[in-house]
Order: C-alpha cells, then structure tokens, then sequence
C-alpha cells in the first residue's frame, strides 16, 4: 500500500523490498509472490526498456529447469532452440565440439533475455504482483537492524521511501544495493584487459554452432540469437567508439577473422545495436550484509566470455526465494545463514571457467608464449577426449 506524504514523498512496505527487474529480481519476484510473500520490485527503467534490453541468450539446461519448476518457461520451451554444438577456428585449423554429446551430454536453450524477462514480468504481474517502473533506488539503509528501508526517486522526481524486513539488492553492478555496502564488504575486481565490441545484427546466423575465431587480429565470435538474429563480437582496443567503426569495416573484419573466403561467407545484414564491453569480473563477498541480500550482476558479474550471467542470476534467485520463504514463514534461519555461501560456491566455478576461456580467445600483448600456451591448450582441446568433457561439463553448467 503507497501512502502520500505531505503530498510530496511515497511511502510503502512489503515483507521483501526487491530492487531491480531484471533475470533475477523478476525470478526472486515470481517466487516470493507464489508462496504468499508480499513483495515489490522497485525498477529504474521504463517496462518498454527493460522488455527490449538484447543481452544474454545462451541459457543453461540448469536454469531452464529451474523456470520449468516454477511453471515460468511456457513460452521458453515453444520458442527457445536448443543448441549443442560450437566451432573453433584459427588461420590453421578448423574443428567442432558437439558437446551435447560429451561430458553430462546437455544443451544450451537459445531464447533472447528480453523475451525471458518479458515473460517473467508477464507472469509476476499476472500473480498480481508489485512493480514500481522508473523508480530509481538510491540507498539501502538500516540493513544491520530490524525495519531496513530503501530511498527512491520515483518517476515524477518525488522522493519515496519502502520499509520491508529484507531487502533484495539486484539492481546490477551500478545499483544502490552495492553502493550500501557496509565497510567489511570486500570487493574483489579483475580486469582481464581485453574488450569487444559487441554487435547485435539483423541477419540469420552463418553457422549452426557458436562460433569462436582465434585469429591473429583478434577474437571474433559468432552467436544465434533466433532465426533472424544473430550477436557478432569482435574484440577491439580499450577505448574503442563504438560507432567508430562502418558496418562495411565490420562485416570486412568478421569475415576476415572467422575465415569466410576459406570456411564459407557469413550472412550479412543491418547492425541493430552496437556497444563496446569490457571484459571484467568481480565478486562481492558475502552476498548477505543484515537484511540486504544481493544475487545476479550485483552479486557478482561475469565477463560474457562464457555466457554466465543470466545463469547465475536466475539460481541465486531461486536459492534466495526459498531463503526468504523460510524465514518470513517458518521462521527458519539456516538457509539464510548459508546463502551467501552457497551462492559463492557456484560463482568462483563460472569466474574460474569464464577467466580460462578468457585465456583462451584472446590475443594479448604479452607475445609469443602466451600464444604458443594458447595453441597448446587448443590442440589439448581438439584431441583429447578428457579435456572435451571437461569443457563441455563447464560450458552448459553453472
Ligand atoms: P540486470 O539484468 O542488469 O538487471 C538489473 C536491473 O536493475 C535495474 N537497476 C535499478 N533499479 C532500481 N534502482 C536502481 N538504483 C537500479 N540500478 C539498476 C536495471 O535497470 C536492471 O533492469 O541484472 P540481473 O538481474 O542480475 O541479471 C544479470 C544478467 O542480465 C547478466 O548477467 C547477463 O546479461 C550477462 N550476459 C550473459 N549471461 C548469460 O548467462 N548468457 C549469455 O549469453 C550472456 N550474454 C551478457 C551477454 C551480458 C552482456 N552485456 C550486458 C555485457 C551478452 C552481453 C553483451
């Protein structure tokens, strides 16, 4: 229930104070409201921009199972594509790891994040759930006591205030829950030095796998993100515009770096989106500070490298929904008390296998041994069948 103060500040309160509707607010949302929780999400964007935001597409069999659990993958399992097979390409060799058929013989379910979170907004507002668009928190506090609380900037530019008994910080990397973090909070940050300029185009995908070129000018990447849409990366200078480079330069330097005249041309078309990232990771531990419990990006972010994020954003919140659940209904404290660790367990995993295939694809600046140790560990990955489970085992899990 929103009170108007003063006919100035708003001021509201539920059980959990959810900050952020992305993959992991919207699951945590879901599965609170299912279980009777009275909660709310606080959003900064506007419902057009969040449902249009392109950025993961690569899901996990593990978290197709836990939408599947919780009745939140209808429109998943009918318009997602299963994916099991990606390429390696350098200036010498050509090979394929169809790693639906290695290690726990699992594929990836291709389905664009957008539509993911739509559908997730869909069903949490259906439930007659809460949500406040561009309403922008802005610090979490009290968190060590009993009644946390959130100030807000709602969207007419009044100020806002909710009260809950816990709050959920998935507000991201940039969000208020991180910024509220108390002194103990240790931040561990790695830059791997590397940065791609990531492309979105309109065009049906050039090959039936992903794509991963090892060349001498750089990495390039090759994605299905549907039958009419494919993600591109190609890795590029720190610093780089991302308009500074021409569709044509693009198309030229894809084709040159994925091998076209040798191994077939790509399907060219239009450049939907453009923006440059870089590769960094960080983790934030423990995820849980009082009453302020963090999951997905503002947990801990993953350089896409290895298609981690959405993943684990939507098993934190699932582990954080039955948390909370105990808490607030039975009184249980035990899952709470091992949140943090649990989640910190299946991060340094996908940190770990994310900075191994970081190695892996990029040309660095430090010469000649670092390319040979590259070559090295490729060939380990072409030939021996222990290593092609491995990865395989690591690059559907999380
Ligand atoms: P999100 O999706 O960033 O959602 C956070 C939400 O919080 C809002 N927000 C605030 N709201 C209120 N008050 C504030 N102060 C706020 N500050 C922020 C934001 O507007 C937003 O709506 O975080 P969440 O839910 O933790 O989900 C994480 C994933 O989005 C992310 O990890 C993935 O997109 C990463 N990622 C990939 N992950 C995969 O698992 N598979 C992939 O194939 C994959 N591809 C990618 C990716 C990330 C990419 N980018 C962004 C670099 C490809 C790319 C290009």
């Amino acid at each position: 229930m929103t009170k108007t103060l003063n006919g100035r500040a708003a001021r509201e309160s539920a059980d959990v104070v959810i900050l952020g509707a992305g993959p992991a607010g919207l699951v945590l949302g879901n599965l609170l409201q299912a279980t009777g929780v009275d909660c709310v999400v606080l959003e900064r964007s506007s419902r057009a921009r969040v449902e249009s935001r392109a950025r993961a597409g690569f899901l996990a069999p593990n978290t197709v199972r836990i939408l599947e659990r919780h009745g939140l993958a209808d429109r998943l399992r009918t318009h997602g594509h299963l994916h099991g097979s990606c390429e390696f390409r350098t200036e010498d060799v050509r090979f394929r790891l169809d790693y639906e058929n290695l290690g726990k013989e699992e594929r990836h379910t291709v389905y664009p994040q957008q539509n993911l979170v739509a559908d997730l907004i869909a069903h949490y507002l259906r439930a007659g759930g809460r949500i406040h668009w561009e309403t922008e928190a802005l610090a979490v506090l009290d968190a060590e006591r009993e009644r946390p609380y959130v100030t807000a900037r709602q969207v007419d530019g009044r100020p806002g205030r909710w009260d809950g008994r816990f709050i959920a910080g998935c507000d991201g990397r940039w969000g208020a829950a991180r910024r509220s973090l108390p002194a103990g909070a240790v931040h561990h940050h790695h830059d791997h030095g590397v940065s791609w300029l990531g492309l979105l185009a309109e065009a049906p995908p050039s090959l039936d796998a992903v794509g991963y070129a090892l060349h001498g000018r750089g990495f390039a990447g090759h994605m299905a993100r549907g039958p009419q849409v494919t993600r591109y990366y190609l890795q590029c200078p720190r610093g780089t515009h991302p308009e500074a480079w021409s569709e044509e330069r693009i198309w030229a330097e894809l084709g040159l770096r994925m091998g076209a005249e040798r191994h077939g041309p790509l399907t060219e078309g239009p450049i939907l989106e453009r923006g440059v990232v870089d590769l960094e990771c960080d983790v934030v531990e423990p995820l849980r500070h009082g009453s302020l419990l963090l999951a997905g990006d503002a947990a801990s972010l993953t350089a896409p490298a290895a298609a981690k994020g959405a993943n684990l954003a939507v098993l934190e919140a699932e582990l954080l929904a039955g948390a909370l659940t105990d808490a607030l209904t039975r009184g249980g404290t035990g899952a709470l008390d091992s949140y943090s660790a649990r989640c910190l367990a299946h991060i340094w995993r996908a940190q770990e296998f994310t900075a191994w295939m970081t190695r892996l694809l990029h040309a660095t600046p430090d010469g000649l041994f670092h390319a040979s140790l590259r070559r090295a560990r490729l060939e380990s990955l072409r030939t021996s069948r222990a290593h092609q489970d491995w990865f395989a085992e690591n690059y559907v899990g999380v």
